[in-house]
């Protein structure tokens, strides 16, 4: 059955049988102190604060059946896919694969590298570990998309204008129609979420839609 929900630019329709829920990135590292996001420097409470709308839209989610994928930036312990272009980058306190509170930074398995618990994967969802920013990069998610007839996808999660926004251009050029949820994602810039969700909808939904989830509740 498809639905209607009010949306920028425009209504926004879809079908819960050939939808996904992508989840970008909510883990410890970037949500919890003494994980990558500190270690560049960020204050990581501005995204916790979304934490609540993404369960509330994970539980919304799984009750009307959509495929859901959870994704992980996260290396191999050995770095071995984690170019030094990306490891020496700017001027961090700790590097990727440095020990930190949390275990290694942004390595595979870490405890640092788990997706927060209040929005920890159920059995059955799809979970991505990914060496890039955007979340088809060297993953079999366009496969596992493909296989489920999945055509359109939601976006939440962090960050709006690195991993988020990197995903939903690849998402949209391999030819899925693409939300952003407004107050499910977070920057550790604000100005920097505020104009990626202006540039996402600009020039008629350029890179895909962009909606709050009071938008998804109120359909309901
Ligand atoms: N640094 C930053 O804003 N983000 C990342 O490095 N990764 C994600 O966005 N997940």
């Amino acid at each position: 059955m498809t639905v209607e929900i009010a949306a920028q630019p425009g209504p926004f329709a879809f079908d819960a049988s050939h939808t996904a829920l992508i989840v970008i990135d909510m883990q410890r590292d970037f949500i919890e102190p003494g994980g990558f996001g500190e270690s560049l420097g960020n204050d990581v409470s501005l995204l916790a604060a979304i934490v609540p709308a993404v369960a509330e839209l994970l539980a919304l989610a799984r009750t009307d059946g959509w495929t859901i994928v959870h994704t992980r930036e996260s290396h191999a312990p050995d770095l071995s896919d984690c170019p030094p272009a990306k490891r020496l980058r700017g001027t961090p306190r700790m590097r990727i694969g440095d020990p930190g509170p949390m275990g290694r930074i942004l390595v595979r398995g870490e405890p640092g590298n788990a997706i927060v618990d209040a929005l920890a994967p159920a059995a059955g969802e799809i979970v991505i570990d990914k060496p890039g920013k955007g979340a088809f990069y060297v993953t079999t998610l366009d496969d596992e998309l493909r296989a489920r007839e999945i055509t359109h996808l939601v976006f939440a999660g962090v960050t709006t204008e690195v991993c988020v926004q990197s995903s939903m251009r690849e998402a949209n050029d391999r030819g899925y129609t693409c939300l952003l949820v407004e107050d499910a994602t977070a920057s550790y810039f604000p100005a920097f979420k505020q104009a990626s969700l202006e540039m996402i909808r600009s020039q008629g939904g350029i890179v895909g839609w962009t909606a709050p989830l009071a938008a998804f509740t109120m359909e309901r």
